[in-house]
Parts: C-alpha cells; sequence; structure tokens
C-alpha cells in the first residue's frame, strides 16, 4: 500500500520541515523581540563570523568587500533551509527523527546565544526552546498524514489517501506564520528604538579651514573628504546595534581613581572638538579602498580619561562596542596630545548607525581594528599584559600604528599616448606625508607634486604628469613620512599588522 504509482520521491516531507522550521524560527524570533532578548537567528550569523578563520574572512572581504554579511546571511540562511528539509524528510519516516534533527539544530542555536557577544543570549534562548516546542509540534501534523509505514519503499512519500491540496495550504499556512512571526520582531524591535534627532552643539574648537590646494579637484581622483554614503564600513555586527540615547551610559572604570559613568547629554555638555582624521583599516589591500577621510567632532577621549584619574600603571584601554567586541588602545595614544576623540558627529551630522551612533573613537595613527570603537559603551583602563581583544584573539598583532602607504587613482588601465595625469593619496597618519615618488616600468623614481597638506592626521592627494608612449606600462609609487622614511617595498598581506609594498598599476597606452 504504497505510493509506488506516484512518480519519484516527493518534496512533501522537506516541505514540511522548512515550514514547520520557519514557523519554528519566527515565533523565536518574536518572542525574543518581545522580551529585548538577541535575536536566534543574528547569534547563529554572529558565531558563524567569529569562528570564521582569519584567511577565509580576509579572503570574503577581498572576495565580496562590504557584501560579505549579506552573502554570509543567505548562507546561513540557506544552510538552516536546507537541514530543515533533512529533518522534514526524516519526520516522515520517524517523527522522533525528525524532531531530534530539530533539536539539534536548536541546540547548535543556543550554544551560540551562549556565547553572545552583547551577553544578550538567556531571553533569546527562552524564546528558542518555545520556538523549538512549537516547530516540532508543526512538524508533527504536517507529516502525520505523511509518514510511511517502516517497510515501504525509500522513495514512498505520499501514502494513499494523502490530500496533497490539503497539504500544501496547511504547510504554506505554517510557513507564512512564521514570516509573519519574524516580520513581527523587526517591527517590535524597530518599535523599541524610535529614531531620535539629535542636535550638535557648537565646537569649541572647530576644524582648521582646508588650506587652498588640499583638495586638488580631479576626475577620478580621491576627493579629500569621503562622503559619508562612501564612507567604507567594516565591523563585526551582522545587523548595526540600535544604542538608545536616553538610555546610553559610558562607564570608565578599571585603573583610575573613581569610576565615571557618562549618559550622552553629559558628553554633549563637554568641551567639543572638530577634527578631520582619515582612518583605515588594518585589511587595507595594497592600493585597498578601507579608507576614508571625515570630519568628526567629539569629546577628547583624554578629557574624559582626567575626569576619572589615571593609575601610572596602566598602559592601555581596552574598550567594547554594543556589539560585544573589545579593543585595545595604546593608552599612550589617547593621551598623548594627538586628537583621539569619541565622536559623536561625522561631517557634522550625528554619526550614522553603520559608523557607530551614537559615540565611536577616532584615533589618528592607528588602524580602526585597534582604536575606532563604534558604539562604544565601556572604557576599561587596564595592561596589555591583562586581557586580549576580539582581535588579538584572532591572530592580529595587539598594537597596530598605521604603515605608510598611497595609492594610484589615475591614470585608468587604458589611455591614449600623450601627457597623462598620475595621481592618488597617500597616507602616513600622525606622522605626516612628506614626499611622494613615482616610477615608470622599473626607471628612476621621481618626484609627484603634492597637494597642501591638511594635517598630518590626514592623507594627502598627489598628481604626476607623465608622457605616455605607446604599449604597455608599469606605474609603482612610494610614498614618504615626515621622518623621512620611506614605506615599506616589502610585499606582505593584510595580517597581522597591516599590509605592504608598493601600489602597482599596468597601464595599457595606445
Ligand atoms: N563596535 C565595533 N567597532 C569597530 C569595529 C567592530 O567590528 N565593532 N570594527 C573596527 C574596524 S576593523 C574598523 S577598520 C573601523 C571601521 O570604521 P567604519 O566602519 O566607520 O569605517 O571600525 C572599528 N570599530
Ligand atoms: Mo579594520
Amino acid at each position: 500500500m504504497t505510493s509506488r504509482n506516484l512518480p519519484g520521491p516527493r518534496p512533501y516531507g522537506p516541505a514540511a520541515g522548512i515550514a514547520a522550521g520557519v514557523l519554528g524560527l519566527g515565533v523565536a524570533e518574536l518572542i525574543a523581540a518581545l522580551a529585548g532578548g538577541a535575536s536566534p537567528l543574528l547569534a547563529l550569523g554572529d558565531r558563524v563570523i567569529d569562528l570564521t578563520p582569519r584567511w577565509l574572512k580576509e579572503a570574503a572581504v577581498a572576495t565580496f568587500g562590504t557584501a560579505d554579511k549579506p552573502i554570509l546571511l543567505a548562507c546561513v540562511a540557506l544552510v538552516t533551509l536546507a537541514l530543515l528539509g533533512v529533518a522534514g524528510a526524516l519526520a516522515v519516516r520517524r517523527l522522533a527523527l525528525g524532531a531530534g534533527m530539530l533539536i539539534l539544530l536548536g541546540a547548535v542555536d543556543i550554544a551560540a546565544l551562549l556565547a553572545d557577544r552583547a551577553g544578550n543570549g538567556t531571553a533569546g534562548i527562552v524564546a528558542l526552546v518555545v520556538g523549538l516546542a512549537v516547530g516540532i509540534g508543526a512538524l508533527g501534523l504536517l507529516t502525520r498524514p505523511l509518514r510511511v509505514p517502516d517497510r515501504a519503499p525509500a522513495d514512498a512519500e505520499a501514502p494513499e489517501g494523502f490530500d496533497r491540496r490539503r497539504f500544501l495550504v496547511s504547510a504554506t499556512a505554517v510557513a507564512a506564520a512564521g514570516v509573519a512571526g519574524g516580520v513581527g520582531a523587526k517591527v517590535v524591535t524597530a518599535r523599541r528604538h524610535p529614531a531620535t534627532t539629535v542636535a550638535i552643539p557648537a565646537v569649541v574648537s572647530p576644524a582648521a579651514p582646508l588650506p587652498a590646494g588640499a583638495e586638488l579637484r580631479i576626475d577620478g581622483l580621491t576627493p579629500h573628504l569621503t562622503p559619508v554614503d562612501d564612507f567604507y564600513r567594516i565591523d563585526i555586527a551582522l545587523l548595526t546595534p540600535r544604542v538608545d540615547i536616553a538610555d546610553y551610559r559610558l562607564k570608565i572604570h578599571g585603573l583610575v581613581d573613581n569610576p565615571v559613568e557618562l549618559t550622552y547629554e553629559d558628553l554633549l555638555a563637554m568641551p567639543l572638538y572638530e577634527r578631520r582624521v582619515t582612518i583605515c583599516c588594518v585589511s587595507n589591500e595594497v592600493g585597498g579602498d578601507l579608507i576614508g577621510n571625515a570630519t568628526w567632532t567629539g569629546v577628547r577621549i583624554r578629557d574624559v580619561l582626567q575626569r576619572a584619574g589615571l593609575d601610572p600603571d596602566a598602559d592601555a584601554v581596552k574598550s567594547t562596542g554594543a556589539d560585544g567586541i573589545t579593543i585595545g588602545t595604546p593608552l599612550e595614544a589617547l593621551t598623548d596630545g594627538r586628537d583621539s576623540l569619541l565622536a559623536i558627529a561625522q561631517d557634522g551630522e550625528p554619526l550614522t548607525r553603520d559608523h557607530g551612533f551614537p559615540v565611536r573613537m577616532v584615533v589618528p595613527g592607528l588602524y580602526g581594528y585597534v582604536s575606532a570603537t563604534k558604539w562604544l559603551t565601556d572604557l576599561e583602563v587596564t595592561r596589555f599584559a591583562d586581557f586580549r581583544a576580539y582581535w588579538t584573539d584572532r591572530g592580529w598583532s595587539a598594537e597596530g600604528p598605521i604603515k605608510t602607504q598611497c595609492r594610484i587613482d589615475l591614470p585608468g588601465e587604458e589611455v591614449m599616448p600623450g601627457e597623462r595625469t598620475v595621481a592618488g593619496v597617500a597616507w602616513a597618519q600622525h606622522r605626516g606625508v612628506s614626499k611622494v615618488e613615482v616610477r615608470i616600468d622599473d626607471g628612476a623614481w621621481q618626484p609627484a607634486t603634492l597637494a597642501a597638506e591638511d594635517s598630518i592626521d590626514t592623507w594627502r592627494q598627489w598628481t604626476f604628469r607623465w608622457d605616455a608612449t605607446e604599449g604597455e606600462h608599469r606605474i609603482q609609487a612610494r610614498a614618504y613620512d615626515r621622518t623621512g622614511t620611506p614605506q615599506t617595498e616589502t610585499e606582505a598581506p593584510p595580517a597581522p599588522d597591516g599590509a605592504s609594498g608598493y601600489p602597482t598599476r599596468t597601464v595599457t597606452v595606445g
């Protein structure tokens, strides 16, 4: 009494598994959102990010750039759906097998929630357990009419008397209820964090006017100031954290005389400084674009640290973001007089969520992974010997001064013969760029013309006139910092402390 007369195996089992799983997940997401806990799905994605080995993460960033996160989420979703399908197929044979598979998947997710970086996993776990129970119940009901006797052939997935229409209607309804739960979770989360408008008070120390000639205005050359919308974004947050200004607290503690807790208003009431600083990512390849220059407004970090009073034994600050990241910064870079800021605004507007709203760190001269903490919630004054930061745990250097580098933006890969403009940007934050040289086809190094210097904390545009002759040519550039040291010729990958080598552009002239 089997379905031998039906053509081939039917997707009913997998469909039932996916529908039931989607319902369970939707229920879990909704309850987690209502309880203000971590999202079970995103926790899974976060764990995948944390466990991804360095080489794979670099390859992902290199291949997909900023699209690496949506792609990762899509992969997690696809794998989850596939496993739910397997659970459904198993449930057709025996419900306990399918239920066991769902419990296994739930256990993996619970492990991910237990490791929630922001320590917000408990409510998520409760939500997941409820979702799991609902999912198993739905799996049982959906697969009941499909369950085949033990000795039935393997391809028999729809016994006689199975009402296909009825199954499709109920499976669709179950899956739709799950999707509704997920949408509901999004609505609940958005409601809990209403958009707030913030007025940035007047600054006591505005940025110096941009020197004439710092922006060369050449088509195709990177502009001196990077618009917020074009600013590179690198972080481990699958979903940018939503931090409410009303509940915002910045804790300053550790090796201090008196721990301090500051609200957002407290920060706004302190003297505000406005500075242009170029920040960049240690993952930037030679010639890459994980770098940007902006005007930041904020409180000086040393002013905040002074309010707490520093223990002379301290040599580091461990900062924490609302995404749960920890970042270690040399105390010296925060107190030696450079413009290290707790920024609240970028280009005069409150920070965007992508770039760290409401408060982030900006430290001239250090790669972002050791200094530029977004969604900042905690500053612990400590010693490098006493902690490990998120990326130091993953093989990156504990300290990350920016390496002198430059990039060739122009010309394109194909040009006509004649006088051509070679141009780009060079950076050596907090040392300053003093010289850029260009060589063609391994010839002699020739000086490029530098744009006016904005400050030693910003990059500098440069240009070079090139008499392009027919054929294929190789253009290379190198920058010097103000100590007279040229950038390193030896090629090195981004890990563990920043890429080096000369940027190269091959151009076909003709
Ligand atoms: N909270 C938090 N802050 C963070 C990160 C992060 O993952 N989480 N990434 C850092 C890295 S590696 C860089 S390069 C800069 C990038 O800042 P941006 O995204 O505003 O350009 O932020 C830093 N601050
Ligand atoms: Mo970075």
